[in-house]
This record gives C-alpha cells, structure tokens and sequence, in this order.
C-alpha cells in the first residue's frame, strides 16, 4: 500500500496505484525501479517475450513521467500548424479524412540496458526489458502535414507536443521533417486493439525505428518548425526544451550539453563518432539483440541432441544482417539465420541450431548491422569516455542511454541430460 514514509514510495503521488494497475491488467510486465528504489515504469517480465516476434499488449513496456491524463476521445483534438496556417482535428477526422496504414515498429526505451552502467547512472534501472514490436495503426503524417501546406521537408522540423504536460512544462520533442513525412505515424491503434491509455490513448506520434522518446504519446500539437525545439521557441508557458536539448542526450558525467538548432546526421551511431555535434541526441536505434529463449528460468533439455536458439535482433531504420551466437562466453562464434516477418523498422527473429552436452554455459547474441556496425561486449568506464568506441566498447554516459552492449545480456544456460 500507498505510505508517505515508505521510503519505496513514489515521488509522484498516484504513480504506484497506477503502475499497480498497469502491471495487473497486462499481465506479461513488472515494475521496473529507479536507482532510489522507487516505482517507476514498467518492462517485459521474461525474455520469453523475445523469442517472439509480434509483442502482445500485455508484454509490450510502458514509460513515461507524468500520470497517464483523462482524456475524453470524443472532444480530443490535435492542432496542427503548417506553412499554410493552422488545423484542428478531431479523433473522427484523424480517422476518417486519411488514409488507414499499419506500421511494424520496434518501440525501444532510450535507456533500454542503462542498469547495465557501471557505476549506476540515475533514473530508471531497465536491463533489456523496455523494447517490444507492435503493429501501430494510424494515419500517416505526410497526410496530415500536405493539409497545412507541407510539400517537402527541406532542412525543417517536426515538433510534437504531448497532452501530458504540466503547466510549467512542455513534453515536447522535434524530429526531422523529413522523416515524420517518411514513415511517422499518428496512431489510434496497437496489435488490433485501440490505443490503450497508457501507450497514448487516443492518439500518438510514432517514430519507426527510432528511440521511444520520439514518439509522443497522448499528442494534443504538431508544429512545422524550422528547427529543434529550444528553450523558450514555444508560445506557451514552462519550459520548452528540456526533454529534447537536456534529457536524452549521450555525454560524461558533469556536462551541461548545448542546444543545437539540428544536427546534419540524426543517426544516433553517426553522432556518436563524428565531431558534428558535441553531445548526441538519442533518435534512431543502435545495433542490438538479445535471446529470448532458452530464457535461463528453468534448466533444458535437449530435442534429440539439439536446443534451439531463439531471439530478436534490430537496428532502429537500418536492417540487421548478421546475429552470431557464442556458447562459450565469447571464445568462438557461429552464425545465427535470420527469419520470418521483415520489415524496415522492426527487429528480426533469428534462430541457431546448438548441439550441446550437459552442463553450465553463458550464451551471449551479437547482431551487425547493414552499415556494418557491431554490438561492442561492453559499456567502458566512465573515464574512458573519448576513447570507448575507438576501443570496442561502448561509452558509460550519465543518462545511461543508447547502450548495446552484448556481455551484460547473456544468459546462464543449464543444460541437463
Ligand atoms: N507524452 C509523452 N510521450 C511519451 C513519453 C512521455 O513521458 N510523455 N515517454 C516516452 C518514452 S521515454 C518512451 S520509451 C515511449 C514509450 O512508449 P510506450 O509506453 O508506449 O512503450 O513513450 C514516449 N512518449
Ligand atoms: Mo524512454
């Protein structure tokens, strides 16, 4: 129960009923704490949820910080302003006065694996458990943004806005036009089902491929910008920026990081190893995978003489090409195949044939991207910032986001007669 002197209470009143509810409706997820021990969010409970590929409602992570709002649908509107003025549209016209697409989408948590961060950063302490695949059904945005006067998407932006902002901030985030006319979505549906509250009801943004910060939830304004959402670019009171120029950017511990207008590459990998910009905001997902079964619950036993491997590998917009396993903590690797559904902006499943004798092994999953990326085995040391990638690891930062390292996924295997 709720107490204020529960030092495992929330610091936001009504946060742990709400959780409590969320965890006790799904079903396939469990709380997830911050480094106080506070309730927070919630994640996958079992990496069973990785040997599939479609992640049902009940398995998929919910998170975000404010409450979820009471929103009325049927009054709900989303303000659109464009080059050509402004538009306010209903639930009914989201639906009605565009076209229907479905999206496969790998949502994934910017600070997916940040529990993995030696020493422990702050915040949420998620090991793999905040990344799932939905089909999310909607209208695209390019739809929606021809209506204001978008016809192509020059050097601009997208800044969106969400209904759960208190007064004295804005959740706002901005991504490049160019990609909310691509492929971006605003969505009324997951898997077949409406939206549920807690992933946006009745409507969001969804970003395919990028991290799940982009993709606004419980959407109330879209605004063409000429670029990112800066302190005070807003006409409205709070603060502005601080989820897109703050929160979410990758840099050592102690840096305050700039605003930037744009960065000339979004990719989240591409920033990380150019100089371009100083700190790099966390947009399309890098290289990962994990194994989602055996799961490491319950020791296994071999189907004639062979286990089967299974998992899921992604690279935000980019395609996974090569998943190698190791059953022997990293000394030697075998290719994994690739298979069933493939889709731009979802993780595949792969599957790996493995003949092993009775005993105790760690296997670890390792996934390349089409650019030729790798997971690194490792996140560094915080004081090895600058030269962490250069040196096959992957650099500690104090958000603990972005990390995709291999080592701190594996998973303990008993393997019986
Ligand atoms: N309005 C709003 N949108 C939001 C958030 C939020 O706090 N408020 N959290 C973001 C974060 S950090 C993530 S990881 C995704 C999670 O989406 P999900 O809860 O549907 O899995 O929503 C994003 N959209
Ligand atoms: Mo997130």
């Amino acid at each position: 129960m709720s107490d204020a002197s529960d030092p495992t209470g929330d610091r936001l009143p009504g946060r742990e009923e709400e959780i409590r509810d969320i965890v006790e409706r799904k079903g396939g997820v469990a709380p997830v704490r911050d480094e106080d021990g506070r309730y927070t969010v919630v994640g996958a409970a079992s990496r069973e949820t990785f040997a599939n590929w479609l992640t049902p409602v009940g398995e998929h992570f919910v998170c975000h910080r404010n409450l979820v709002p009471e929103i009325d649908a049927d009054s709900w509107t989303v303000s659109v302003a464009g080059p050509d003025g402004d538009l306010t549209l209903s639930m009914e016209d989201i639906r009605e006065e565009f076209p229907t697409v479905a999206v496969a989408h790998t949502m994934e948590c910017a600070g997916n694996n940040r529990g993995q961060h030696v020493p422990e950063t702050s915040s949420v302490q998620w090991g793999c458990d905040a990344a799932g695949t939905a089909f999310w059904v909607g209208t695209p945005l390019s739809s929606v943004l021809r209506r204001v006067g978008v016809e192509e998407a020059g050097s601009r932006w997208l800044t969106a806005i969400g209904g759960d902002s208190p007064d004295d901030e804005a959740f706002a985030r901005s991504v490049p036009l160019g990609k909310a006319l691509d492929d971006c979505l605003l969505a009324y549906g997951m898997n077949g089902d409406p939206l549920p509250e807690e992933h946006g009801y009745p409507v969001r943004v969804v970003v395919p491929g990028w991290y799940g910060v982009n993709s606004v939830k419980w959407v109330e304004e879209l605004r063409v910008t000429d670029g990112m959402v800066r302190e005070g670019s807003l006409d409205r009171p709070g603060t502005h920026a601080y989820w897109q120029q703050e929160a979410y950017r990758i840099h050592p511990e102690g840096v305050t990081p700039e605003e930037n207008d744009s960065v000339d590459d979004p990719d989240t990998w591409a920033q990380l190893e150019s100089e371009a910009v100083d700190h790099p905001y966390t947009f399309d997902q890098n290289v990962m995978s994990i194994i989602g079964s055996p799961s490491g619950e319950e020791s296994v036993t071999p189907r004639g003489d062979t286990v089967e491997v299974l998992g899921v590998a992604w690279a935000g917009d980019d395609r996974p090409t090569r998943v190698e396993i190791s059953t022997d903590q990293g000394e030697t690797w075998d290719d994994a195949s690739l298979f069933g559904p493939d889709y731009d902006c979802a993780w595949r499943l792969f599957r790996y044939t493995w003949r092993p004798n009775p005993g105790e092994y760690t296997l670890y999953s390792r996934a390349t991207d089409e650019r030729g990326r790798t997971q690194p085995p490792t996140i560094s040391d915080p004081e090895d910032w600058e030269t962490a990638l250069d040196d096959g690891e992957y650099p500690w930062n104090e958000g603990g986001y972005a990390a995709n390292a291999y080592e701190p996924n594996g998973v303990d295997v008993v393997v019986s007669e």
